[in-house]
């Protein structure tokens, strides 16, 4: 029998775990577009807690968090802030400008981290030529700065800009709970610094399906209804709350050894030639592996010739991520079909 590949692609590719699939065939469920389903309301409030705010939104996928969020907040003509390269920019089809009709005013960050200050030239003046600067956004970990953890300490500038200017700060936070375990700091303290706040329970996490907005009560109403616009509302979703929940039981610490993992990926990538990987922003389960040349494409056939499967995000881009499916040997394997690539390309 083949061995079947090692597969770095994504946190996403997890499967439900057997845990999570005897939930899902138990759950009790209702119709949620009623208010009637007792798992969904269960996982809202267990992420809601864990999060530290008032109430939570079950939806099915973390594009729809990031939209729903820029869509409670703004009016078309509106203009965010963002990081340049984040996920509701860079990975979303251009829906915030579909959906919203805002635009968007990207700040450079440095490990994914935007610094306050740019932040703050970058809002507008009240002035009828400008657009309003409505939404500051920030994405924690960050993913295409390689899973980098943007600490309290800068989410305590990013809040203290916001309250200043009186505008809302919006938190991506599909990985937030492997920041919160990097950190060894409460998910609570991060979603603290936000006005909403949202993790994916698909991604490290290992369940099958969604993600959990978390913010005021009031403010968790205005996006329930977004929610139910954008054709997001769910009937008897109990069913895959249900492996949510379960995911919030069993999956959480278990990230530091996704962790672990990429540390020792990260390592041994940085050390071969012509390429690099920013070691000090490989905090949690991303590897962001650069290129000098615009070999990442080339080096991800070869990789998956070897049975590694791996993501070319950009010309010069290569994306390991690490996850409850792949172990150590996993690992390995990978580590050693990138040496053999390597050295032979390099040569
Ligand atoms: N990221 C996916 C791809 O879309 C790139 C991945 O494989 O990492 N915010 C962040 C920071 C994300 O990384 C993602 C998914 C999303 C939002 C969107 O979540 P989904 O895929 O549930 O819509």
């Amino acid at each position: 029998m083949p061995v079947p590949p090692a597969d770095f692609r994504s946190d996403t590719v997890t499967k439900p775990t057997p845990e999570m699939r005897e939930a899902m065939a138990r759950a009790e469920v209702g119709d949620d577009v009623l208010g009637e389903d007792p798992t969904v309301k269960r996982l809202e409030e267990t992420a809601a807690a864990l999060l530290g705010k008032e109430a939570g939104l079950f939806v099915p996928s973390g594009t729809m968090a990031n939209q729903i969020g820029v869509k409670a907040f703004t009016q078309p003509g509106d203009e965010i802030i963002a990081e340049e390269q984040s996920h509701v920019l860079t990975f979303e089809a251009g829906a915030i400008g579909l959906i919203s009709g805002v635009q968007c005013r990207p700040v450079k960050g440095r490990q994914g981290i935007m610094d306050a200050a740019e932040v703050e030239e970058k809002i507008r003046e009240h002035d009828i030529h400008a657009p309003r600067t409505a939404l500051i956004c920030v994405e924690n970990t960050h993913n295409l700065a390689g899973g980098a953890v943007v600490p309290l300490a800068a989410l305590d500038a990013l809040r203290a800009v916001a309250e200043r200017h009186g505008i809302p700060l919006f938190m991506d936070g599909a990985r937030l709970l492997n920041a919160a375990v990097a950190e060894g700091a409460p998910a609570r303290a991060f979603a603290a610094r936000a006005d909403l706040a949202w993790f994916a329970l698909s991604k490290g996490l290992s369940a099958p399906v969604g993600s959990v907005l978390c913010g005021g009560r009031a403010l968790i109403e205005r996006c329930r209804r977004i929610r139910k616009q954008l054709g997001g509302g769910m009937r008897q979703a109990g069913i895959i709350a249900a492996a949510g929940l379960v995911a919030l039981e069993t999956g959480i610490e278990r990230l530091a050894e996704d962790h672990a993992r990429a540390a020792r990926l990260a390592r041994a990538l940085d050390a071969l030639p012509g390429v690099s990987v920013d070691l000090a922003a490989t905090r949690t389960n991303i590897v962001m592996v650069s290129f000098a040349e615009p070999r990442a494409a080339e080096t991800a056939r070869r990789l998956a010739e070897r049975g590694v499967l791996a993501i070319a995000l950009a010309p010069r881009r290569l994306r390991f991520v690490t996850h409850r499916e792949v172990g150590d040997a996993d690992v390995e394997r990978a580590i050693a079909a990138a040496q053999a690539v390597l050295a032979r390309a390099g040569s």
